[in-house]
């Protein structure tokens, strides 16, 4: 094999990606993106590293629909021009996409992080774990199409992590949860076990959880700032001017996020499903089919917080996410749109 088809490989390259790629072989040069800021994108592939401003149809795409805006992560078809420059003119379909509602709340969502495997939800257990987080963040990976896990981190700053990891179970039905404390070594390799065959990890969650510490203990150098040395810009924001992707040869692909505030969820019903499987499968045990567990006779959801089996405050959080998918569903599609926004007033008002 060549040097530029392992960088290629190293970077997680599929089969998938270079049929979706064949097309543009010959004018264009296969490369993913791992980086992006308002003047273009960093990108790496078989020739090494390359810096690529978006070209016209990528930046008609955007005009259109946010989603369209190359992302970390993305495959890309970039072009080389007699005069140096170096434009990304397709993005390849993604596999998977992390999608959030975008900062300025239009329309459209915001693509995190592009073809990623599987999706590290960080949080830490000192301070204690937020668990109304971790739901949001579930719902954010269920919606991705890619695998969920999660990584509780800094377990070496609390007496009974065990029990803490057992009460962040109750909140992620059929999802791994990992203790990793990158000071004491607990986890990591079990975490590190995760990054194999080219596979991408996407780190997120909120600042300080560990994300960056996470990286550098799986790369074994630090390659990202954290906590301790972070700098910030004149406003006090973290500034952002670092990678994102890091390439573990022979292992896999990192991709750590900053860190996701108030994470603003694109929800669809089928991801917050994913995260409440445990809602979804006692709902399916209700009298009535269309049970919207308020107060319906036989409904076993209300039965199951009776019966101290599924927490109020959980199913709280469920209905609110609930309505969120449904309001962005409304939101995305603009024929339905009114319709939908006036029966859930109407529902608001009837409660
Ligand atoms: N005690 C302890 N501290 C940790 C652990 N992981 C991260 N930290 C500290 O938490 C702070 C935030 O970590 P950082 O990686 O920058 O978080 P990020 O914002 O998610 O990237 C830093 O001061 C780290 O040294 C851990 O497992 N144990
Ligand atoms: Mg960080
Ligand atoms: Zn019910």
């Amino acid at each position: 094999m060549s040097a530029s088809q392992q960088r290629l490989l190293d970077l997680g390259w599929t089969p998938e990606v270079d049929r979706a790629f064949r097309p543009y072989r010959g004018a264009h040069r296969l490369a993913r993106v791992c980086r992006v800021d308002r003047g273009g994108a960093e990108l790496a592939g078989g020739m090494g590293a390359v810096r690529a401003t978006f070209g016209g149809d990528v930046l008609r795409c955007v005009a259109a629909d946010r989603m369209a805006l190359p992302a970390v992560g993305d495959w890309a078809a970039v072009r080389d021009w007699p005069d140096d420059r170096v434009t990304l003119e397709v993005v390849l379909p993604r596999r998977t996409a992390i999608v959030r509602d975008s900062a300025d709340r239009t329309s459209h969502g915001q693509v995190v992080a592009a073809n990623v495997d599987v999706v590290v939800i960080v949080e830490h257990l000192d301070p204690d774990p937020d668990l109304g987080r971790i739901e949001r963040l579930l719902v954010l990976a269920w919606g991705s199409g890619a695998q969920p896990v999660v990584v509780l981190t800094k377990p070496d700053l609390v007496p009974d992590a065990d029990g803490m990891r057992d009460e962040v179970a109750e909140v992620a039905p059929g999802v791994e949860i990992l203790l990793v404390s990158a000071v004491s070594g607990t986890g990591v390799d079990e975490l590190g076990g995760l990054l194999r065959n080219g596979r991408t990890l996407a780190l997120v969650g909120p600042s300080g959880a560990g994300k960056s510490t996470l990286t550098n203990a799986l790369a074994g150098v630090s390659l990202m700032p954290t906590g301790a040395v972070r700098a910030r810009d004149g406003r006090g924001r973290h500034t952002t001017t670092r990678r994102e992707l890091v390439v573990l040869p022979g292992r896999g692909v990192l991709i750590d996020t900053p860190g996701l505030r108030a994470v603003g969820l694109v929800a669809d019903d089928a991801a917050v499903a994913g995260a409440f499987a445990d809602v979804e499968e006692l709902g399916a045990r209700c009298r009535f089919r269309d049970c919207a567990h308020v107060a319906e006779p036989g409904c076993a959801v209300l039965l199951a917080v009776e019966d101290g089996e599924l927490d109020e405050d959980r199913l709280a959080r469920w209905r609110k996410l609930r309505r969120e998918a449904d309001l962005n569903t409304a939101r995305r599609t603009p024929g339905h749109r009114r319709a939908v926004i006036a029966d859930l007033e109407a529902k608001r008002h009837r409660r």
